[in-house]
């Protein structure tokens, strides 16, 4: 490169008679050299001062907050001395502030950062689409802020022994989940005996039910890092794209409600557009004459149809009944009033059917709108369509009359037909067939002692009292078909004739699948009652699990309860991480980790908020 063309600086008047080539070789490079070491050091100083960019901007560039700001110190003082130390206490508050700004995300959570991360993408998504430039599917749903709602995370519990033993459910989780992890990661479920994955048709061709069901037990019990894994696994590999039939129920309880959980604990947009995405996928089920949901859906097709053992082609009180919290919150997230409109309209069609002595049977044919077969149980088929009524109605911030209504009624109705008292005095629910009861009361059935606690309260002032006692009662009973096996632990379903009382006895009877309901309504007691036995008894259930379900590969369910050695089934059920170590976990922990009046837990126990009517304490508003 010829010199002249590097000194375009030195044009001087004087360059016009002083040629170039007067200059001699060494000069020349003198000359070369000094140039150099000159645009080094304006480099250096570019890059290697602190906050370079500003610099760039500011001095090179003249960015117009740097100008601005200068602007008015200019008038403040008037002189370039002045000026240039205002420019350097500038740049050294904007390293400060970085620096802070650095420490304070040293400080956070890996989730917690992403979370930043994904905040800042979101506002950018919304500026966009409020530009006209938006269009990918974070943009579909509508823009919502999310707050965290009080007590999404807990603390230690004071008493050292509630401590230690809420620290041992917790372990109990760690080997659970670890042992899923590395024998049947991305599986439905896991075989915790032969250590391997397990499907269930339940999900058709949807993977990970073990996963999406047990984000919130990760997050509540502040496993972290497994958490950010489980989330990765979602957001990488769950889909819902499969040509495969579902049931719209367990898919709902166990996804949907899931992945709200996990949404509405952690905040991450992931979840809340997988649920939208899931959610809208049920939604062809309700193509049916009455809008009543088929049972069975095939997620491609969208073709419906119910399960072919159920009279008359009935969908199931259990199964439709059981909708109304998840899709109440994916209208709210998605800004789709359909979800909430589909649930709805169930309970028009209830409302205009007779029911026998108040009860509502278990089958509804979806076509006709009329009852099957005028079987009643508070157990399976039955059990929580009675419990999403008294949610809904608490769900609304107790807004939500028709519910409110229609689950008092229908407990009623429960109390005057099926609850009865054994010759010893155990209360039990019995299960209803056309106006004769069959003197048996299912595990499932369990539930209802936490039920009718929470619902007390809502009760008629004269009833509240005896709704406790008759749930206390229940409870009691329920233990007592824990107690009278050799296992400690409950079978499937016990019975109150032939001279028995809480105890099984059919052989197919008598199996234990590491069900929640008892130790659900231990947690309800508990923290209605303070009784200290409610948290001996899960203590209790804690030790059998430990004594006769644990096995290297994880926890499996035993074949029969009154056997002195476990047989086990090699199931690990997701709702083992949903639910049964979930409610014992909170049974030793304080009662402001997801406290009552702020969290309904669906029928999957994943805690749903309660939707303020004064909206002070709503995670999220569409707008
Ligand atoms: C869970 O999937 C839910 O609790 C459902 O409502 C009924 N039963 C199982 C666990 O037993």
């Amino acid at each position: 490169m010829p010199v002249a063309t590097l000194l375009p600086f030195t044009a001087t008047p004087n360059r016009k008679s002083a040629s170039p080539t007067s200059f001699r070789l060494t000069e020349k490079f003198i000359l070369l050299l000094v140039f150099s070491a000159f645009i080094t050091l304006c480099f250096g100083a570019i890059f290697f001062l602190p906050d370079s960019s500003k610099l760039l901007s500011g001095v090179f560039f003249h960015s117009s907050a740097v100008e601005t700001n200068t602007g008015a110190e200019n008038s403040d003082s008037g002189s370039a001395g002045n000026n240039d130390e205002r420019v350097l206490a500038k740049i050294r508050k904007d390293h400060e502030k970085a620096l802070l700004e650095a420490k304070d995300t040293l400080q956070k959570r890996p989730d917690e950062i992403k979370q930043d991360i994904i905040n800042e993408k979101e506002k950018v998504a919304k500026e966009n689409s409020v530009a006209g430039q938006g269009g990918n599917d974070v943009n579909k749903l509508p823009f919502v802020e999310y707050h965290r709602l009080p007590g999404s995370t807990g603390h230690e519990p004071s008493d050292p022994e509630t401590k230690e033993r809420r620290a041992k459910v917790k372990e109990m989780m760690k080997h659970a989940w670890g042992s899923y992890r590395r024998y049947a990661w991305g599986a439905n479920e896991l075989r915790p005996v032969s250590k391997q994955g397990h499907s269930s048709n339940l999900f058709g061709s949807i993977k990970g039910a073990t996963i999406v069901d047990a984000l919130d037990t990760l997050y509540i019990m502040e496993m972290y890092e497994d958490f950010d894994v489980a989330t990765d696994w979602v957001e990488k590999n769950l889909d819902f794209n499969v040509n495969a039939e579902v049931s719209v129920f367990e898919v709902n309880i166990r996804f949907v409600g899931g992945l709200l959980s996990a949404y509405y604990l952690s905040g991450k947009e992931v979840f809340r557009r997988k649920a939208v995405e899931l959610g809208e996928k049920l939604l062809p089920a309700f193509k049916t004459n009455t809008g009543i949901p088929w049972a069975l859906l095939n997620l491609k097709s969208g073709v419906g149809r119910n399960w072919p053992w159920a009279s008359g082609g009935s969908s199931i009180l259990a199964e439709y009944g059981t909708l109304h919290l998840e899709f109440m919150h994916l209208s709210k997230l998605s800004g789709n009033p359909e979800f909430a409109q589909k649930v709805m309209n169930i309970r028009k069609v209830l409302n205009r059917l007779d029911k026998p002595q108040g009860l509502y049977p278990n089958y509804l044919n979806p076509n006709s709108g009329q009852w099957g077969q005028h079987h009643v149980s508070v157990g399976g088929l039955g059990d929580s369509f009675y419990e999403y009524l008294l949610k809904a109605w608490l769900m609304s911030d107790r807004t939500d009359e028709e519910a409110k209504k229609m689950y008092y009624d229908s407990l009623q109705a429960i109390e005057t037909n099926l609850i009865r008292k054994s010759s010893s005095g155990l209360t039990y629910i019995a299960e209803w067939k056309g106006g004769l009861l069959e003197h048996k009361m299912g595990h499932l059935t369990c539930f209802a002692g936490g039920m009718i606690a929470l619902g007390a309260d809502g009760a008629p002032s004269d009833k509240t009292g005896h709704q406790m006692e008759q749930a206390a009662e229940i409870t009691r009973t329920c233990h007592e078909s824990y107690a009278r096996t050799g296992l400690k632990l409950g079978p499937e379903a016990f019975r109150f004739d032939g001279g028995v009382e809480a105890i099984a006895t059919r052989q197919n009877e008598k199996y234990f699948i590491l069900r929640p309901e008892v130790v659900e309504t231990y947690l309800y007691m508990w923290r209605f009652t303070h009784d200290p036995k409610y948290r001996e008894w899960g203590w209790e259930v804690v030790q059998a699990l430990e004594q006769h379900c644990r096995v290297e590969g994880g926890y499996s369910g035993v074949r029969d309860v009154y056997a002195s050695t476990p047989n086990h089934d090699d199931v690990q059920q997701s709702f083992y991480l949903a639910e049964t170590l979930k409610y014992l976990y909170l049974l030793f922990s304080e009662d402001d980790h997801l406290p009552f009046d702020h969290w309904v837990f669906n029928t999957e126990a994943h805690p749903l908020p309660v939707i303020k009517k004064d909206k002070t304490d709503t995670p999220n508003e569409v707008e």
